[in-house]
């Protein structure tokens, strides 16, 4: 499996842009493309649902090496063997999820604050999420905190820091040249005419 030192693009297979009986063939052209770490996030779906659909992703992402991550329910990662789950500030804190998914795993926190990314990184997060960078229709109620804290937050934290939040291929060179290693694209991966140029065009950038 790949480590997550060697993860760049970090991709979202948000079931608010992609049909689930669509997800596979989403995620095959991610791998396609080169996106190195996949997650599942369903704010919609029910534990059951998200079950199943991260079965069968796991299936198809396990034979390509990229970790698997599910979104906000650690107690997937009970069902599922999938590689790693993320939390929110709202949701369990870091030892619970580790705790409700009862085995070692991956687990990333989302972070809004240079302060927020300290706390994730004492609390025992693997990696974070910062942002969100810019204006999002994805997270439409948060406040964009811009590029300025990019840099300071990588120096900070000794963990991988995935940028997010309205990143796509038009503003990625100012997301890296702010400092950025790592980030994350949803709607702007998700709506591509195609998944697989537009993720080998993001995964050259961060080469
Ligand atoms: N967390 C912070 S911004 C965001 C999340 C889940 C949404 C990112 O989506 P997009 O479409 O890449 O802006």
């Amino acid at each position: 499996m790949r480590s997550l030192h060697d993860c760049h693009l970090y991709g979202i297979i948000d079931l608010g842009y992609v049909k689930e009986s669509n997800a596979i063939h989403v995620a095959e052209a991610m791998v396609k493309g080169g996106v190195d770490l996949i997650q599942l996030r369903g704010k919609e779906q029910s534990i059951d649902k998200l079950v199943d659909a991260a079965e069968k992703l796991h299936e198809m992402t396990s034979r390509s090496s990229t970790p698997l991550i599910v979104n906000d329910h650690a107690e997937i990662a009970a069902r599922v063997p999938v590689e790693g789950v993320h939390v929110g500030q709202d949701d369990d804190s870091i030892p619970v999820a580790r705790q409700k998914a009862g085995r070692d795993l991956i687990i990333g926190k989302s972070t809004h604050s240079l302060d927020q990314a300290h706390a994730a990184h004492g609390e025992g997060a693997d990696y974070i999420g910062f942002g969100p960078i810019f204006a999002t229709p994805t997270k439409p109620d948060y406040k964009p905190i811009g590029l300025g804290a990019i840099r300071q937050v990588c120096l900070d934290v000794d963990i991988p820091v995935f940028c997010i939040g309205g990143i796509n291929i038009d503003n990625l060179q100012l997301v890296i040249d702010a400092g950025a290693k790592r980030v994350v694209m949803v709607s702007g991966l998700l709506q591509a005419r195609s998944i697989v140029d537009y993720a080998r065009c993001a995964t050259d950038m961060l080469a």
